[in-house]
C-alpha cells in the first residue's frame, strides 16, 4: 500500500508571516505588531509590516501554488483584520480579503484549509487580558463563529488554534514571542487552561455557523520521539515517554511541549493525572462544564511537528533520551534533521487519540540563495523532504491514519523572533522587490504530489 489515492499535498503559511498591510483596511495592531517594534525582540527589528505583501499578491502566490500542483493550502486569518477591537464590529474589508482568496483558490481546484488563530491576537485584547482573561475563550468563541459564519461553504477544513504551546510557553514563559512577557507556573497553567477551552467553543461554534458539512480539529505541536532501536523495549520506552509529563523541557522549568498535557483534555477529556501530581495548587480552577467543553468531538487531529529525539529502554521498565550523535545533522536553524519522527509521533498519536492525522506543518530552514543561474539549488531541502517522505510512508504503510501533509512553508517569511533571516519556503523571497522564485524543491515536491508520492 502507498498513498490513498484521496491523501492530500498541500503547504502551509500563517496571516503574520506572510500578509504584511499591517494597517491596511481597517486592520488592527496584533501583539506580534506591537513586539516588532520593541527593541532587541525581533532580529535586526525586522517587522512584519510588508512581509512577502500576500494581501496584495495572494493572486499571484495562488497561480504558484497551482504550478507547483497543491492540492490544498492552509492559511490562517489575522483576527484583527476582522474584529479591529478583538470583539464586537466586524470589518468587512478585512474579511472580504478572506473571501476573495478562497474564491481564489476554490477556483484553481486547491482546497483551503484555514487556521484561525496562529498568533497574531488583536492587541486590544493584549491590554484586556489576553489569554490569561477567561473571557478570552468568548472572544475567540465570538470570532471563530463569526469567520465560519462569513465564509460559508467556501471552507469545509477548519484548525481552531495552532500551537497552544508555543502561544503559552514562547509568549509568556520564555517571553521569546508575543507578548514578550515572562510569567510564572500558575500563570502558564491559566493560559493553557483557556486556550484549551478557547478550543472547544470555537468547535462548538464552528459547528453551529459553519457549511452542514464542516470539519475542524486544532494544530498543536510536540517533540516526535521514536525508538532508537526497532527493539520492543526501546518502542515501549517511547511509548512511555511521548505519553508522560515532565516538568522539565530544554532547560524550562516548565515542559508545555509534551503530548499529553493539551491533548489529553481534547481528546480524553481530562488532563492526565501527573499533571496534578507535579503542579498541585497552581493547577487552574476547572469550572463543572469546562472539561466538556474541551473534549468537544473533533473530525481530525493537526500536528505540527520538525524534529524529535531517539528514546531507549534503561532496562528497568523507564525510558531514556538518548544523546545526539557528535556531528548530527541540523538545518540551518540549527534543529535536528530526524526524519523517524513523523512515523512514530502519529502512530502514537492515533495509538492513544484513535483520531485521523493531518501533519499540518513540516520542513525546515536552509541557507538559500538565487544562484548565478537564476535559480535556487536547495538540494538539502529536497534531501530533508525525501526523507521524512519515506517515513511518513511507512507509517501510513503500518496503518497510521494519516490523511495529508502541508509542507512548512509555500513562501520564506517572517520567522517570529529570527525575522526574515530564516528560509522555510518553497518558493524564494526576495524581500525588496517581492520578486518569487520557484526553488529546486518546488519542482521536486511537484512531482511527488504529481505521483501521490510513487517517486519516493
Ligand atoms: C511554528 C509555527 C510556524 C513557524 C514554523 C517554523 O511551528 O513555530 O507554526 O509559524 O514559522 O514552525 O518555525
Amino acid at each position: 500500500m502507498s498513498f490513498n489515492s484521496d491523501f492530500i499535498w498541500g503547504a502551509a503559511t500563517s496571516s503574520y508571516q506572510i500578509e504584511g498591510a499591517y494597517k491596511e483596511d481597517g486592520k488592527s495592531l496584533s501583539i506580534w505588531d506591537v513586539m516588532c517594534e520593541k527593541p532587541g525582540a525581533v532580529f535586526d527589528s525586522h517587522t512584519g509590516k510588508i512581509a512577502c505583501d500576500h494581501y496584495h499578491l495572494y493572486k499571484e502566490d495562488v497561480q504558484l501554488m497551482k504550478d507547483i500542483g497543491l492540492q490544498a493550502y492552509r492559511f490562517s486569518i489575522s483576527w484583527p483584520r476582522i474584529f479591529p477591537s478583538g470583539t464586537g464590529k466586524i470589518n468587512s474589508k478585512g474579511m472580504d480579503f478572506y473571501k476573495k482568496l478562497c474564491d481564489n483558490l476554490l477556483e484553481n481546484n486547491i482546497t483551503p484549509f484555514a487556521t484561525l488563530f496562529h498568533w497574531d491576537l488583536p492587541y486590544e485584547l493584549y491590554t484586556k487580558g489576553g489569554f490569561l482573561n477567561r473571557d478570552s475563550t468568548d472572544w475567540f468563541a465570538e470570532y471563530a463563529a463569526t469567520v465560519t459564519k462569513e465564509l460559508g461553504d467556501r471552507v469545509q477544513h477548519y484548525f481552531t488554534i495552532n500551537e497552544p504551546q508555543c502561544i503559552q510557553y514562547l509568549g509568556y514563559g520564555s517571553g521569546e514571542h508575543a507578548p514578550g512577557l515572562k510569567t510564572g507556573l500558575r500563570d502558564l497553567l491559566l493560559i493553557g487552561h483557556h486556550l484549551l477551552l478557547s478550543h472547544g467553543k470555537a468547535v462548538q461554534a464552528i459547528r453551529a455557523n459553519g457549511s452542514s458539512s464542516v470539519q475542524v480539529g486544532w494544530a498543536p505541536t510536540c517533540s516526535g520521539l521514536y525508538p532508537a532501536t526497532e527493539k520492543a523495549e526501546d518502542i515501549a520506552a517511547t511509548e512511555m515517554a511521548q505519553f508522560d509529563v515532565t516538568t522539565e523541557y530544554n532547560g524550562t522549568e516548565f515542559n508545555s511541549f509534551g503530548l499529553t498535557y493539551f491533548n489529553d483534555p481534547v481528546y480524553l477529556g481530562k488532563y492526565p493525572d501527573k499533571m496534578f501530581s507535579l503542579f498541585g495548587e497552581y493547577m487552574p480552577k476547572i469550572e463543572q462544564e469546562d472539561m466538556k467543553i474541551i473534549s468537544q468531538k473533533v473530525d481530525y487531529h493537526g500536528h505540527n511537528v520538525y524534529n524529535g529525539v531517539a528514546i531507549k529502554s534503561d532496562g528497568k521498565g523507564g525510558y531514556l533520551y538518548c544523546k545526539r550523535d557528535i556531528g548530527y545533522p541540523h538545518t540551518a536553524m540549527n534543529w535536528p534533521v530526524t526524519p523517524e519522527c513523523v512515523r512514530w509521533l502519529p502512530k502514537n498519536i492515533a495509538k492513544r487519540y484513535g483520531v485521523p492525522i493531518y501533519i499540518t506543518e513540516n520542513g525546515l530552514s536552509n541557507q538559500d540563495w538565487v544562484a548565478l543561474d537564476g535559480k535556487v539549488h536547495d538540494s538539502t531541502r529536497i534531501d530533508f523532504l525525501h526523507r521524512y517522505f519515506i517515513q511518513m510512508k511507512k507509517a501510513i504503510e503500518e496503518g497510521t491514519p494519516i490523511k495529508g501533509y502541508f509542507q512548512w512553508s509555500l513562501l520564506d517569511n517572517f520567522e517570529w523572533s529570527n525575522g526574515y533571516k530564516e528560509r522555510f519556503g518553497l518558493i524564494y523571497v526576495d524581500y525588496e522587490t517581492q520578486k518569487r522564485t520557484l526553488k529546486d524543491s518546488a519542482l521536486w515536491y511537484s512531482d511527488v504530489i504529481k505521483s501521490n508520492g510513487d517517486t519516493l
